[in-house]
């Protein structure tokens, strides 16, 4: 497939993460400047690499002309938050919006995956504007805790060290990791009120602070 199919594919994603990215980070920005506590911590996105997609053509036996609608995850974006309470939070945000249409949720943080990862997937719809006019673009929404995202960044580098086949005892100790950050994720959980409190608190006096 030559260069010009992959741009003309992939510009509308670049442009639709691009725009997520802003979106969401406007949000933090919002509850900063009103001193209130943001759910989402930070966001980070990406564009799918070719040789991934290709990796997943191949994989689901897909022609070329079903790549923008088989293909969920082209466009990628990743809300990390502080507390479990958060996440559902956040997904209710999403599906109250109007520029995105809820297609399909997973939740991996009540139905673990057996490898012990955790996260809330939703696929929406987004509408971007290209030179060629409208285009829906599908986008997967991960959303999972700080603690979730050190499991699944740690696990992730060492599925790519053991080229995807972990050894057992390897498997078993990252177990025991992803149980002791859901015990983690509980205990923030149990005092996240105070936190909250203390953190809307410290906002409103650096707010203070910086006006004067
Ligand atoms: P990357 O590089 O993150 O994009 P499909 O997406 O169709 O292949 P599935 O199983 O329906 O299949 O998707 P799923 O499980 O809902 O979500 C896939 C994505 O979730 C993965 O993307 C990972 O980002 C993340 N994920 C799912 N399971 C695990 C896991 O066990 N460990 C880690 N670290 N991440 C996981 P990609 O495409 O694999 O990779």
């Amino acid at each position: 497939m030559e260069i010009q199919f992959w741009r003309e594919i992939l510009e509308p994603y670049q442009l639709g993460v691009n725009e997520l990215l802003v979106k969401f980070n406007h949000i933090i920005d919002e509850c900063k400047n009103s001193g209130r506590y943001s759910p989402i911590e930070s966001v980070e996105g990406r564009v799918k690499k070719i040789s991934s997609i290709l990796d997943k053509v191949q994989r689901k036996k897909l022609d070329s002309s079903e790549i923008d609608e088989k293909i969920e995850d082209i466009a990628g974006i990743r809300i990390i938050c502080q507390f479990v309470e958060d996440i559902y939070d956040i997904v209710k945000m999403i599906h109250n919006r109007n520029d995105m249409i809820v297609k399909l949720e997973k939740d991996y943080v009540n139905d673990i995956k057996e490898s012990g990862y955790r996260s809330f997937h939703m696929i929406v719809y987004y509408n971007v504007e290209t030179l060629n006019g409208p285009k829906v673009i599908q986008v997967e929404i991960q959303i999972r805790t700080m603690g979730m995202d050190f499991w699944a960044t740690i696990e992730h580098s060492l599925q790519y060290k053991y080229k995807y086949n972990i050894p057992p005892q390897i498997r078993e100790r990252l177990s025991a990791a992803s149980a002791a950050i859901i015990k983690l994720d509980n205990e923030m959980s149990s005092v996240h009120q105070e936190i909250r409190e203390s953190q809307s608190s410290f906002r409103k006096q650096a707010n203070i602070v910086r006006d004067i």
